[in-house]
């Protein structure tokens, strides 16, 4: 089974967010003997800048104060532990199953459907799960239906080079649903294992955008009965709260299967992830550490815990 995660990369991705908060809840702890109200004040708000999110914060602070009440040796108290088993909690329900996401069924091709705001990171996702599906032994076609944007067709195409995959692509302006097409018809012909299909972030209005999305998923439908087989949305890691809402809208257009965040690298509130799962009935299923084309990993919660608190 192949399996995509490194945990010494994790780790390092993670180092923002882990400074913060892992360093940040010892810090805090170890500057008194006991633990009183002012040490929770302190670690709530430690909890809610890293966007871990207002409820996940509160709940946390509340089972601690809970704990500490029944607890007469305060000193004895492993508030870093507790925060841990409370965040594993809010983790534990989007469980991943144990297959590996680059294994697919018998129906060929698998079409994964790629969405997102500008800037999300959807170009460079596709990249790198090009890279992913191929080092899993299948073969990958990318097609660029981002034709919105003049300079999307030459970075989907140093991507695919880079990934060593093939491109469909035409002029800037062209029908994203036309791509879709013809990708499609071409995978079918080459027996091609995965189609990867790029989108546009922004059209001239948000509606548009939800439109054409709704187009070129019905265009699927048309070409691959079962298809497509996976619709991920990109999120960024810095977004916070606008991450939410983004999932929120694109949910009601587009029947999202996965969720993936991008940017954890960049920022120390990658604490969005908790958010995210306790919010959101949709599951993460790969999150961004890097720029390169090795740094998408598959995310799992006992290692995302892992990689954060050790
Ligand atoms: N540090 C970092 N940068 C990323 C990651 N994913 C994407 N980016 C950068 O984010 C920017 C926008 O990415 P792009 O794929 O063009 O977004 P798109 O508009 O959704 O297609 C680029 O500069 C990427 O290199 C990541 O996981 N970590
Ligand atoms: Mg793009």
């Amino acid at each position: 089974m192949f399996k995509n995660f490194n945990l010494d990369k994790l780790k390092n991705g993670l180092s923002k967010t882990k400074t913060k908060l892992f360093d940040g809840i010892k810090e805090a702890v170890s500057t008194k003997a006991v633990i009183d109200e002012s040490i929770l004040d302190e670690l709530e708000e430690l909890l809610i800048t890293s966007d871990i999110g207002a409820d996940t914060a509160m709940k946390i602070i509340e089972n601690t104060r809970v704990e500490l009440y029944y607890e007469s040796d305060r000193s004895k108290i492993n508030i870093t532990q507790i925060i841990q088993n409370e965040l594993s909690e809010v983790l534990v329900e989007d469980e991943n199953t144990s297959s590996s996401p680059y294994e697919i069924g018998d129906k060929k091709p698998h079409v994964v459907l790629v969405v997102g705001v500008n800037g999300a990171g959807k170009t460079t996702t596709i990249g790198k799960l090009a890279h992913n599906y191929k080092k899993a032994g299948l073969s990958v076609l990318i097609a660029s239906a981002d034709t919105f944007r003049a300079a999307a067709n030459e970075q989907l195409e140093i991507w695919a080079k880079r990934a060593g995959v093939d491109i469909l692509q035409k002029e800037s302006g062209a029908d994203p649903s036309s791509v879709v097409f013809e990708s499609l018809e071409q995978a079918k012909t080459q027996n091609i294992d995965v189609v990867l299909i790029d989108t546009a972030g922004r059209l001239h209005t948000k509606s548009n955008l939800m439109k054409e999305l709704e187009k070129i998923r019905a265009v699927i439908s048309k070409v691959i009965p079962h298809a497509p087989n996976e619709v991920f949305l990109v999120l960024d890691g810095n977004s916070g709260q606008n991450a939410l809402v983004q999932a929120k809208e694109f949910s009601k257009s587009t029947n999202l299967t996965g969720l993936i965040v991008t940017k954890l690298d960049g920022t120390a509130k990658g604490g969005v992830i908790f958010q995210i799962s306790a919010e959101q009935k949709i599951p993460i299923k790969y999150i961004g550490v890097g720029e390169g084309i090795d740094d998408l990993q598959d995310f799992d919660s006992k290692v995302f815990i892992e990689a954060l608190f050790s």
